[in-house]
């Protein structure tokens, strides 16, 4: 082989080397391309409706639109609902926020449970959470042993925004037990994930205005009270031996 066809060989050789480099590249931008979820932000499925509160507004968008709500933005002001589809776990709304908070709806190892996500700022903050489970009735010491075999605990309620998503979430046709008792020390209420004492301004926010009572110097468990109550959904402390059922919370979903 002449020396100028073993130059060109060697040319031909590297344009081919650079050509294959570039097309491994291109498929590289390609496939990361594709990787890009094609509905990542989410996209209004209906007209804005007015309603009566924000809880009202998850409750239309799920049971109208059961497949396709994945979440909704709702404006405290002017109470309009705006039903929401296609959206991931990492979407960020790209419309007004004169439109409202958005709300994502999501699920959890098939358990129903709600997350929601509160604009501020354009940023979506995660300000509660909630995965719920129902079991037959149990006392609180064995529900709570049940939530924990789950990775869970039971249900706390730190803010009365998160009390209410729970009420939405639930039937509440039974009482539930929820994780707050005063086993340790009587009058003292704390919630059983961190033992922290229950807030005293939330305190009488959630409880029905008589109690807890501890009602025959026996009651240091706290659960939900039934539609069906007199006082129903609020709280009230009980027998912790009482077999009702009871919410579950699973924090790492
Ligand atoms: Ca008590
Ligand atoms: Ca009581």
């Amino acid at each position: 082989m002449s020396k100028l066809l073993r130059k060109n060989v060697i040319i031909l050789f590297c344009q081919l080397f650079v050509f294959l480099g570039v097309s491994s590249l291109n498929n590289v931008s390609l496939k990361f391309v594709r990787h890009v979820p094609v509905y990542s932000w989410p996209r209004p499925i209906a007209q804005s409706m007015r309603v009566t509160s924000r809880l009202s507004c998850a409750i239309q968008c799920l049971e109208r639109y059961p497949s396709s709500c994945h979440g909704y933005l709702y404006n405290g002001t002017s109470q309009l609902c705006t039903p929401c589809s296609g959206l991931s776990p990492h979407s960020q709304p790209q419309f007004s926020l004169g439109l409202g908070d958005f709300y994502f709806h999501e699920s959890c190892d098939s358990y129903p449970d709600f997350k929601i996500h509160t604009l501020v700022n354009g940023t979506i903050t995660v300000s509660a959470y909630a995965a719920y489970f129902k079991y037959p009735p149990r006392n609180y010491t064995q529900a709570q042993v049940i939530c924990q075999s789950m990775n869970a605990h039971l249900f706390v309620a730190r803010s009365v925004e998160k009390f209410y998503l729970f009420l939405s979430i639930g039937d509440n046709t039974l009482g539930d037990w929820i994780g707050l008792d005063d086993l340790a020390n009587e009058g003292h209420f704390v919630w059983i994930d961190n033992g922290e004492e229950i807030n005293p301004l939330l305190k009488p926010l959630l409880f029905d205005i008589y109690q807890p009572d501890n009602a025959n110097g026996n009651e240091d468990c706290v659960y939900k009270r039934s539609l069906t109550d007199p006082h129903s959904l609020t709280l009230n402390d009980a027998p912790c031996a009482s077999n009702i059922s009871y919410i579950c919370e699973n924090p790492r979903c």
